[in-house]
């Protein structure tokens, strides 16, 4: 799906505008050395929650820092804009990282993209709202010994992040959504499909005809099992992504919180001891490796919000780990947190694409210039159309293993609980893959097939002591047995999927052979297998007695004052869900919990 960065420019150039905010700084000069009450590190999901939500005390002054760019000014953000163009975000705004040769998939390496701009991988992802199951959250209350991390406590701030908005195309969404598990008056928008498909009646058909797929109302509500119509962050026909949301120009504007971009943070510097631990609360920053140095040290806490990558990389940098890593890089140990880094869970997933009968998908825009300049145009008067739909197409399943099952027995359940699936299933109107170029003839059905409860655990390691060196990504896919075999099990429903009668008369045939065997769908994986980028884990929440883990279940850096984390790294087991949902409320929860801890205004 990828399109020519000619047309965007040439037809979005209207989208972009200038930011005459008081409080963006593009220059470390501009900020103040000691002055503020918290600094944040990254303006992603999580980054962009807390600095905004502690800067709505106008007491109390914030410094959010991020080492990407604007999320609207520059030549190619209307690909961050645009839903229909997710596909084609830019390098511009990636941080570049790749994975380490993928033991079980072939020694392949993985492209591992992540948000490097304003609103971090919200501003580049594919805009699924997915929350999880009541039994990730219930799991991770037991984990952390603290039921504030609840499923029936974190709903309340999963709607305050929301707003339901209408679908792009206006249609009638009873039926397809549960308005009351949902926000109304949160910053994040929220919409079902904006775009009719093909596919939405025969999937829906297939719901009442197999009862092995049934149909879920609200995949949202606690309990995602089953197909539902998709919810995405779009809203207006607009991505809404963390930096729409909360960086937005109101929030810029006040004069407590000031937003530095283009900045990197490249050490946290101990800054005392208190309680005979030591502080942690200064930053140091830079815009290049060979630039200045300055540093920044906050009056209550530095939150660390850089994500599942990010995060353990620059603990580790600062001496926050494993001493036999750091000394290996002759970085000197000044807390021993060996977990830092360590059980890094991701979701793979691989492609089935079937040609299907009917010219009607978003393959024929894909191929068609000059139709895709009609829907152009039409987006660029209505943000309507198929431009406005999300590209990953109208309904998402979420499914467990038969309960009989004899994976269940030999391997025990891999997922959170009852209400969690082992495994998803993406139905796409078009031809979807990011190994394989679009065919020139046909048009497609792609089913992302994704293993959504994995045990493999990976790594986040160091490659040197340069902050300005990748670190050395391993999700160490499918390590596990039992997650091969699962995904296995995945693609065989997939295919017992489209023995439903509504696909009969539809499903010309298979792109690429046919998988009829175990060891076919297994070839097919290892030579397939992607990441649905959704990393977690690598600075994990554990109760306040483990000695392992990284954070406590107030997201306080164990063994450290001054210093909390709070973004998707501290997942100790991965949603079985696309991830940015809840990373945005559980950062809705810490704005409460460091409003709590320091007595200020506004915590619920
Ligand atoms: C391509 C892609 C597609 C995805 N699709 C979906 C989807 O459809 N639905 C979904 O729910 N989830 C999706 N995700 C995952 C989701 O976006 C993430 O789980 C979520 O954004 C994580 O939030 P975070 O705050 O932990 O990190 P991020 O949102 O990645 O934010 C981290 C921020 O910190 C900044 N940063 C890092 N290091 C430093 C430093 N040293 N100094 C200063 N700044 C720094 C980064 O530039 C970034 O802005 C996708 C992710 C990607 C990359
Ligand atoms: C990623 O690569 C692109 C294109 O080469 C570049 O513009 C961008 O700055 C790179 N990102 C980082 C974080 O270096
Ligand atoms: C992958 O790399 C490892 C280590 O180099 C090697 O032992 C193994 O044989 C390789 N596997 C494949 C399939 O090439
Ligand atoms: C939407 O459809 C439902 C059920 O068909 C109906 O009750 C409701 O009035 C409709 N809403 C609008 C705004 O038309
Ligand atoms: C496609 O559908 C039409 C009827 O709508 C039918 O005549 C034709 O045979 C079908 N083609 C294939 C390849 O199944
Ligand atoms: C491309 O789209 C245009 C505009 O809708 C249409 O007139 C034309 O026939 C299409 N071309 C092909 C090859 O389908
Ligand atoms: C989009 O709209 C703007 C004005 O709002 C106009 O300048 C531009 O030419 C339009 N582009 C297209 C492709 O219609
Ligand atoms: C499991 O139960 C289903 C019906 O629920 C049945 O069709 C299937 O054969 C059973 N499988 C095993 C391995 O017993
Ligand atoms: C695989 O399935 C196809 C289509 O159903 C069939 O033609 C082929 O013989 C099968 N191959 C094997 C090895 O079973
Ligand atoms: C790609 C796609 O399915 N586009 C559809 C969007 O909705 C219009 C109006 O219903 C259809 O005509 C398009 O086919």
């Amino acid at each position: 799906m990828l399109v020519s960065r000619y047309l965007l420019l040439l037809f979005f150039q209207c989208l972009s505008w200038t930011y005459g905010l008081a409080s963006l700084f593009t220059n470390p000069a501009q900020v103040e050395h000691d002055d503020y009450d918290f600094v944040v590190i990254g303006a992603g999901a999580a980054g962009a929650v807390i600095a905004n939500r502690l800067s709505e005390d106008p007491d109390i002054k914030v410094l959010l820092v991020e080492a990407g760019g604007s999320n609207t000014e520059g030549p190619d953000i209307s690909a961050i804009q645009v839903p229909y163009f997710v596909a084609s975000v830019d390098a511009a705004f990636d941080w570049n990282y790749t994975t380490i040769p993928q033991k079980t998939l072939l020694n392949r390496t993985i492209a591992y993209p992540r948000g490097h701009v304003l609103g971090g991988s919200t501003s580049v992802n594919y805009m699924f709202y997915t929350r999880g199951s009541s039994s990730d959250f219930d799991k991770l209350a037991q984990v952390s010994g603290d039921s504030g991390w609840s499923w029936q406590s974190m709903l309340p701030y999963f709607r305050k992040t929301e707003t339901l908005s209408p679908a792009a195309d206006g249609h009638n969404i009873t039926g397809q959504v549960d308005p009351k598990f949902h926000g109304t008056s949160g910053p994040v928008l929220t919409s079902l499909p904006g775009n009719t498909s093909v596919l939405d009646s025969r999937i829906l058909e297939t719901t009442s005809q197999l009862s092995e797929f049934p149909f879920n109302l609200d995949m949202n509500s606690g309990n995602p099992l089953g197909i539902g119509w998709l919810q995405s962050t779009i809203g207006h026909g607009v991505r809404s992504s963390s930096a729409t949301a909360f960086l937005s120009d109101a929030a810029l504007n006040r004069k407590n919180f000031h937003v530095l971009i283009g900045t990197q943070a490249t050490k946290l510097l101990q800054t005392g001891h208190k309680n005979g631990k030591p502080v942690f609360q200064g930053v140091e920053l830079t815009q290049s490796a060979t630039g200045p140095h300055i540093s920044v040290t906050a009056k209550k806490e530095v939150i660390l919000s850089a994500g599942a990558i990010g995060t353990p990389h620059l603990l580790k940098l600062s001496g926050i780990g494993d001493h036999t890593e750091l000394n290996a890089h002759g970085i000197q140990t000044l807390v021993e947190v060996p977990d830092v880094g360590r059980h890094m869970q991701d979701h793979p997933w691989v492609p089935l694409q079937w040609y299907i009968n009917t010219t009607n998908t978003v393959d024929t825009i894909v191929r068609n210039t000059t139709l895709l300049n009609e829907q152009i145009a039409f987006y660029n008067k209505t943000k309507g159309g198929p431009l406005a739909n999300n590209p990953s197409g109208n309904q998402v399943g979420w499914f467990r293993l038969s309960k009989n099952s004899s994976i269940l027995e030999k391997f025990g359940d891999s997922a959170a609980g009852e209400t969690s699936p082992h495994y998803e299933i993406i139905f796409v109107n078009a031809f979807l893959s990011f190994t394989e170029a679009l065919p020139s003839e046909g048009n497609f059905m792609t089913m992302l097939v994704a293993l959504v409860s994995p045990l493999s655990r990976g790594s986040v390691a160091l490659t040197s002591s340069s902050p300005f060196d990748a670190p050395l990504i391993d999700p160490n896919f499918l390590d596990a047995q039992s997650d091969m075999v699962i995904l296995t099990e995945a693609v065989k429903a997939a295919y017992r999927f489209t023995t439903a009668k509504p696909w009969q008369d539809f499903i010309i045939k298979p792109f690429g052979p046919v998988l009829n065997t175990t060891e076919d769908i297994q070839n097919h994986i290892q030579n397939l297998a992607m990441t649905l980028r959704h990393p977690v884990g690598t600075a994990r929440m554990s109760s306040a007695q483990d000695e392992s883990g990284v954070v406590g279940p107030d997201l306080q850096v164990k063994k450290v004052e001054g210093l909390r984390i709070v973004d998707a790294s501290i997942f100790p087991h991965i949603l079985g869900a696309h991830t940015q949902a809840g990373v945005y409320a559980i950062a809705e929860q810490a704005s409460d919990l460091i409003k709590k801890a320091h007595n200020i205004k506004g915590s619920n």
